[in-house]
């Protein structure tokens, strides 16, 4: 499809050749690398902290560097699993139990990374949220996960709904002092240093659940994945292969760790591989952006295309001030890299762009372009060694190339999620067709086995490039205003200006109303004062009747369909 071909950046790096080493691949020699063949309780900080901690040649390398307001704090694996232990210890005197949630309501802070490893040691189950979470998006969370504890600072407190915190028996607050706070508000600002700095590892079950993290779906309420300790042969070889990382790689990601992102190439992975993980806890600015790659020599970045978006805003000068000479991979995750930002970043920051595909439910990056493989603009690239993708049509049989069809994986990898919190039939949707994991995401596939996007079977909202969000959770708002009857919100894709969807609620009004430009205002500033700060509806469009199946689903694909004048959104053959 796509003619424009880049070579490959680095024929050197660990991938290699692509299809050998895919043919060479296998799980079990991922296993071995740590050591874990054929066990079946394994502990993913063994595997990530403690080993490079208990290696007298890495125990003082840089595990990670954290900087704020200018201000860098450095903790080597051996420090990093030092203050881990100390959490653990902590969450475990406060009695929490293997299988249990702590829900971490923070900004980005060092506590984040020390609590979510703490968690892990001791089979915990931590779920990261948003610093910028609602009351009502928190309320849903608390109600549905039921956490024992949750850690959070005392200026977000105030988004913890009262009425839903029956589970809660701690909510551990990093600063203090704290007047009057309720007996079961713990400050736990310096009480970690004073726990023992030794803790021993249960080793839990390969399938035991490590983290949850809330997707929100296009109907419904929002999604909570489970995923487990055994994703950490998935996490080590993505990231070796894909963001090639190895020993002593300094690499950022950018992404907080309540996006999977974050959670997984922000956190674990690069452990896994014994490298240095950058994190940047000031807010964005497209100087502060250069600067940090070059004041740390940052070797690998990913990043996402909202990001590369704003820096083309900023203009073609800046970069040029920079030198980033150390950098020599940078990566994209979450929205289409389109060709125009691709060769935006060529020739800004010397590098090809390499566009990775993946989502919360696959744990791991499943589609990749490598350093070793040459670029289609445009393309997702292809599948990641150990996983065997496939374009499937309504039927659920094999596409044809140049066919746009429904992305799946070949069950099953360690990545994929192990549950969909306490919705078993919502979980078992995701495998409709035997064999098959579904994602949701329509794509195609050319006669070479690059992958290309085509967006999403139903009609999830991507918010500000980081979040997404479905159009449940704005439609719930709306139907709060007391002029609606009934709403519908679709997004008419990414803005190229602001990298947001361009969201559109259609609404059919209550009896008493009419429409007019005011009542339009009016309810758009009612969205803003109640959704989070990066949802902005723009248009509103007041209709009769709101298309629907006859089960009663809104059928927001036709809405779109309409508004940006497509055909009604039938799977097309690109090729005609
Ligand atoms: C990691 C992550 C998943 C959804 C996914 C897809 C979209 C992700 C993409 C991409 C086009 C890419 N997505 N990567 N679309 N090109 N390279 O993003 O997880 O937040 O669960 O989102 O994001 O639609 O289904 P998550």
């Amino acid at each position: 499809m796509i003619k424009a071909r880049v070579s490959a950046e680095n024929p050197d790096a660990n991938l290699g050749p692509y299809d050998q080493t895919r043919k060479g691949f296998s799980w079990a020699e991922e296993e071995k690398r740590y050591g874990i063949e054929h066990a079946a309780r394994i502990n993913i900080v063994t595997e990530s902290v403690d080993r490079w901690a208990g290696e007298s040649d890495a125990r003082d390398r840089a595990a990670l560097l954290f900087e704020q307001g200018g201000e860098v704090r450095t903790y080597s694996y051996r420090k990093l699993r030092q203050e881990s232990c100390q959490w653990a210890n902590l969450l475990h005197d406060y009695g929490l139990q293997p299988g249990e949630r702590l829900f971490i309501f923070l900004p980005q802070c060092p506590e984040t990374y020390l609590a979510m490893i703490g968690c892990a040691r001791l089979g915990v189950i931590f779920c990261n949220l948003f610093s910028t979470s609602t009351y009502g998006e928190m309320e849903v969370r608390i109600r549905d996960a039921r956490p024992a504890a949750i850690l959070t600072h005392p200026d977000l407190a105030e988004q913890l709904p009262a009425d839903a915190m029956e589970s809660v028996r701690w909510v551990f607050l990093t600063r203090g002092p704290l007047p009057g706070a309720l007996p079961n508000e713990v400050l736990v600002e310096n009480r970690p240093g004073r726990m023992p700095p030794e803790f021993d590892n249960p080793l839990l079950p390969r399938r035991g659940p490590l983290y949850l993290n809330y997707t929100s779906g296009s109907t419904g309420t929002p999604k909570g994945i489970v995923h487990a300790h055994q994703d950490l042969l998935g996490m080590g070889a993505t990231a070796r292969y894909v963001l090639d990382l190895s020993p002593g790689t300094l690499l950022w990601t950018e992404a907080d760790p309540a996006w999977v992102t974050g959670t997984v190439y922000g956190v674990f992975a690069p452990w896994l591989c014994g490298a240095t993980l950058l994190v940047q806890g000031d807010p964005f600015s497209a100087s502060n952006l250069y600067r940090t790659l070059e004041k740390h020599g940052v070797e690998v970045w990913y990043t996402t295309p909202t990001t590369i978006r704003h820096l083309v805003e900023e203009g073609e000068d800046l970069p040029g001030r920079y030198d980033f000479s150390r950098l020599r991979h940078v990566a994209t995750v979450g929205e289409p890299l389109v060709p125009d930002l691709f060769y935006w970043g060529l020739r800004n920051l010397g590098h090809s762009l390499h566009d990775t595909w993946w989502m919360t439910e696959t744990g791991v990056i499943c589609l990749a372009n490598y350093p070793s493989m040459d670029i289609k603009p445009g393309a997702m690239g292809k599948p990641v060694p150990g996983l065997e993708a496939a374009v499937l049509d309504e039927e659920g049989e094999p596409a044809p190339p140049m066919t746009m069809g429904e992305l799946a994986i070949r069950l099953e990898w360690p990545g994929l999620m192990c549950a969909l919190w306490g919705d078993e039939e919502r979980y078992e949707q995701y495998f409709r067709v035997p064999g098959w994991f579904l994602t949701g995401d329509m794509v195609l596939r050319d006669d070479e086995g690059y992958y290309y996007h085509q967006g999403r079977t139903d009609d999830l909202i991507k918010v500000g490039g980081i979040k997404m969000i479905g159009p449940y959770e704005i439609e719930h708002v709306l139907y709060m205003h007391p002029a609606v009857a009934e709403a519908a919100v679709i997004s008419k894709g990414g803005d190229p200006g602001s990298g947001k969807s361009s969201v559109k609620a259609f609404i059919v009004l209550n009896p008493s109303f009419s429409p007019s430009n005011r009542l339009s205002q009016e309810i758009r500033a009612f969205l803003r004062a109640n959704l989070s700060r990066e949802i902005a509806v723009r248009d509103i469009s007041f209709i009769d009747q709101i298309p629907k199946t006859r089960s009663g689903k809104i059928l927001r694909r036709v809405l779109r369909a309409k508004e940006l004048g497509l055909p009604g959104g039938q799977p097309l053959n690109l090729q005609d």
